[in-house]
């Protein structure tokens, strides 16, 4: 993301000044998906893609911000009560609210932002876009007094409350707390994580994109979590001598338990996520000991369950996982949310160009257009820049 571009777009659509610039990352994420709302494990990193954002306090109560990428404009006082229609405002409306909420004096300011991580494609350009202005306004208006979890609390409150997409913590978490070259495993329940320097030698991760646009506002991304969280309820009205919040306080026995009364949907969807949540485990084991043949491995078990198990696949992200199968690439998945966007790929080095013009000429033969490549850089969370 170039300082220069955002720079000057600021400058021409505002009165010339300059002000502070501020990024934050989108993310990938090794393995772990749909767990993270479900009280259990992720295994993020942030990417060296991102939002970059101008700010300058404008001495109003108006915000007023300016999409680089959208070519749009919208203001919204500090204190409206409902905020504006346009999606991407509404994010940055809710962060706002939610840093006042923190205790942060929010004042009016200029913004123009823009971003390099493909909308649409599961790597969190929402989160990255939340995270960016939660850590700038903080900075400008807060003294940074506001810790860095609160600010990953504020991004997820945006999504609930604002966006209306009911997501965990892992997106707006690795934006915020990523580290150049280094994956992070979050125990989503105690919020306890650890760094995972992230360089296997010998293989590379690619993102394929399928440009099939993922959209989890009014997807059936909160049907999922409605279905685990009947499980849960379905498992505390059984065993009220237990404890039970989240999928994550419960076993496959007491899962099989219930089974009947669920029915068959929730119990699929339960049953995937009991199953990340060891997959999760038995990676980070894996990398503890180099051996990357087990995470590609596990890397299949999480695709096949996201398809046949959660249902968040879609015809072109399994005929990318086909490829990669049938080229020996180690380890291939959806990443994300689904219903769409890019699979992830631990390739072996000896491998990797044979897959790529396959899947480009195999996927655009199929679907009339080739999935875009992105190599996967791992790099640093929210930061200022200047
Ligand atoms: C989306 C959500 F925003 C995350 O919280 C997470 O649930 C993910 O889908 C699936 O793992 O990115």
């Amino acid at each position: 993301m170039d300082i220069e571009f955002v720079r000057s777009r600021f400058i021409k659509h505002f009165d010339g000044k300059t002000g502070n610039i501020y990024a934050s990352p989108g993310r990938i994420n090794l393995i772990g998906e749909h767990t993270d709302y479900n009280g259990g494990f992720v295994f993020p990193g942030a990417v060296d893609k991102g939002i970059m954002a101008e700010i300058r306090p404008n001495g109003l109560s108006t915000v007023i911000a300016y999409s680089i990428d959208l070519k749009d404009k919208v203001e919204f006082k500090v204190d409206d009560p409902v905020g504006p229609r346009a999606t991407w405002a509404r994010y940055i409306y809710g962060i706002v609210q939610e840093m006042r909420k923190l205790g942060v004096d929010v004042k009016g300011f200029n913004t123009a932002f823009a971003g390099d991580v493909p909308l649409g494609a599961g790597m969190s350009s929402s989160a990255a876009l939340e995270s960016c202005f939660a850590f700038a306004l903080n900075d400008l208006f807060g003294g940074n007094k506001v810790s860095k979890w609160d600010l990953v609390l504020a991004g997820q409150a945006t999504e609930h409350k604002y966006v209306g997409v009911n997501c965990g913590i892992m997106d707006q978490f690795a934006s915020v707390f990523g580290q150049k070259g280094k994956l992070m495993r979050l125990d989503c329940r105690s919020r306890e994580f650890e760094y995972f320097p992230f360089d296997p030698k010998g293989y590379k991760l690619v993102l394929l994109n399928s440009k099939v646009k993922h959209e989890l506002k009014g997807s059936p991304y909160n049907d999922r979590r409605n279905s685990c969280e009947n499980v849960v309820r379905a498992i505390a009205a059984a065993h009220p001598e237990g404890h039970f919040e989240t999928l994550r306080d419960c076993t496959w026995e007491q899962l099989d338990e219930v089974r009947a009364t669920v029915g068959e949907e929730d119990y699929k969807r339960a049953h995937f996520v009991l199953g990340e949540k060891d997959r999760v485990l038995a990676v980070s084991d894996a990398l503890e000991k180099g051996d990357y043949e087990t995470v590609g491995q596990k890397m299949y078990e999480t695709h096949e369950g996201l398809s046949k198990e959660y249902e968040v696949s879609c015809e072109e992200l399994d005929f990318l996982n086909e490829i990669a199968k049938a080229d020996g690439v180690t380890g291939s998945r959806i990443m994300g949310g689904g219903f769409g966007g890019c699979t992830i790929n631990l390739v072996k080095d000896e491998v990797y160009d044979t897959f790529i013009a396959d899947a480009k000429e195999k996927f655009a033969a199929k679907y009339g257009h080739e999935p875009v490549v992105i190599p996967v850089v791992i790099g640093d969370g929210s930061r200022k820049i200047c």
